[in-house]
């Protein structure tokens, strides 16, 4: 095997031998690979039957390139049996579209000139990414044509002799796209649940039975809701799904309660012990512990060995079988962030800011805030992650913190106060809602008749998989500039392709956390 698409990568340079650090083991590894030069067969079947006829369409072949690319996505399928079955639905389809059309061996890119690999691992790991948005657009029957479109064009170039520059336009597009992949989810969620209203949301568990729902996928999460209305089981949020609390048709349900523990990479213990099943959605799945593995419950895209699987009738009668045979805790279950916090607020996405922008742009104007941090993205094991904490702890009083994804579990418990009524830290929803932080910088800039660069706004993220590639590579191509990244630089950039990036966006590595806001702050 070989695979260096998230940031735990090992040595931070590439997992291989018998399984990677995220518990992928080599064998899936390399069905997964299999099923990338499948997805690349499919592209180029379907591109060269488009060339014939334009108006061809091919609702099968979009179905099977989202949920292929979704599949390769760190931490959401450890299964080979539904690789394999889907690298045999893949082939089944391009065959059906466009007779003997070779498939591709990706290892080729692997094993290709540094910079061209890390040129075209951008743009796949980026449509990788994308492919889970779309994903969750599509299972709201949201789709976009042109975001479709370029999977196949994207799949089909990394798979083809290009130049550095080619790519690198490549790479640019992808991130193109990916703004209005997400755009189109923003519009599904939206307009299926409401604009997110500011919601505070207890982490205590109340007393009885409790469902533990993870991962990023709205619909999962309201027909879940639908079925256990009634039924005497409380549903908690845990990790990418807390922003479900904010949205008005998900809020509605009052035996949606609470949240239920911190950020992803902590599931292993914080699963060990709890009366509840869990169910998970999407990543991030971490290998299952023999404690609680009788208590997962996977649907959609995850997948893991012997696990019980909720299919697509979507009946969750196991899972609420479950709940009601572990009975949840006797009493109320006081538990708390990761900064001893009781309760945590999100909801502020585009809609809810945008409606205070006027507010915001006088306090700006009156000097009452000095600077806007996004502190956000993915969270990880490693140790550096705890600059994220520090820096929100850092930042001086009359700055605010816009947060995103499941990196704000390092902060969103702190006890930051307010600037004149608007709260310090301001938590915008899933990593797709960094369509939400784009939005307010572009309002922000339109306000001041300035570039979002001119503004008094920096974006401190931090990445993890392949959902953050696309979103990084958003922020390049709108021309962003100044990001700091960490905790560490991905693997699969290439020091020549690091040079182009930091020459035209500067953006730079992480530091120290007094380095960098004396940096900011001047
Ligand atoms: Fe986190 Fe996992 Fe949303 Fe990622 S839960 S790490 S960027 O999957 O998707 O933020
Ligand atoms: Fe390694 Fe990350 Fe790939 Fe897992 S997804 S095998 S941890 S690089």
């Amino acid at each position: 095997m070989f695979c260096f698409q998230c940031q735990q990568t090992a040595h931070n340079s590439g997992c291989e031998g018998r399984a990677g650090v995220c518990g992928k083991k080599s064998d899936t590894a390399n069905y997964q690979d299999e099923l990338t030069g499948a997805l690349i067969g499919l592209s180029r079947a379907v591109r060269k039957k488009l060339a014939l006829n334009p108006d061809a369409s091919f609702e099968h072949a979009d179905e099977l390139i989202l949920k292929g690319l979704f599949t390769t996505i760190t931490n959401v399928n450890f299964f080979n049996d539904t690789i394999i079955e889907l690298i045999h639905e893949v082939n089944v389809e391009k065959d059906r579209i466009y007779p003997d059309i070779m498939n591709y061996d990706v290892r080729h890119i692997w094993e290709d000139q540094e910079d061209i690999r890390s040129l075209k691992s951008l743009i796949l790991f980026g449509l990788r990414g994308m492919a889970a948005y779309a994903y969750h657009a599509y299972a709201l029957d949201y789709v976009d044509r042109n975001v479709l479109d370029f999977f196949y064009e994207g799949l089909e170039a990394i798979a083809s002799e290009k130049s550095s520059d080619e790519l690198l336009a490549l790479v640019l597009k992808t991130g193109e796209i990916n703004f209005r992949c997400m755009e189109l989810l923003d519009h599904a969620n939206s307009g299926t649940y409401g604009n997110p209203v500011p919601t505070e949301v207890p982490l205590t568990i109340e007393k009885g039975p409790f469902i533990v729902v993870s991962g990023h996928d709205l619909h999962d999460m309201e027909l879940l809701l639908k079925q256990t209305e009634g039924k005497g089981i409380n549903i908690y949020t845990h990790s990418e799904m807390l922003p479900a609390h904010g949205y008005p048709e998900l809020k509605k349900y009052s035996h949606l309660k609470g949240n239920f523990g911190t950020a992803w990479q902590s599931q292993q213990s914080e699963f060990h012990n709890i009366p509840a099943p869990i169910l998970f959605t999407t990543n991030c799945l971490m290998p299952v512990r023999q404690s609680y593995c009788d208590r997962v419950f996977t649907t959609s895209i995850v997948s893991y060995p012997d696990l019980v699987h909720i299919g697509e009738d979507k009946d969750f009668t196991p899972v609420i079988e479950k709940a009601l045979e572990c009975k949840g805790y006797p009493e109320d279950h006081p538990m708390t962030g990761i900064n001893g916090g009781s309760t945590v607020t999100t909801g502020f996405a585009h809609n809810a800011v945008l409606s205070n922008a006027g507010h915001i742009v006088e306090l700006i104007k009156a000097g009452k805030i000095r600077h806007i941090f996004l502190v956000g993205g993915c969270d990880g094991a490693a140790p550096g992650r705890s600059y994220y904490t520090d820096f929100a702890k850092a930042a001086p009083m009359d700055t605010l913190i816009l947060t995103l994804a499941c990196g704000k579990y390092r902060l969103n418990d702190l006890d930051l106060g307010s600037i004149d009524g608007i709260p310090r830290i301001l938590d915008m929803g899933q990593c797709n809602d960094a369509y939400s932080a784009i939005k307010v910088a572009l309002a922000l800039a339109e306000v001041f008749d300035c570039t979002v660069n001119d503004l008094p706004l920096t974006l401190v993220l931090s990445w993890y998989e392949q959902k953050a590639v696309c979103i990084l590579l958003t922020l390049l191509s709108l021309g962003v500039k100044n990001i700091l990244l960490g905790p560490t630089l991905p693997a699969f950039v290439s020091e020549n392709v690091w040079k182009i990036l930091v020459e035209n966006y500067n953006i730079q590595k992480i530091s120290t956390v007094e380095e960098d806001m004396k940096k900011i702050l001047g």
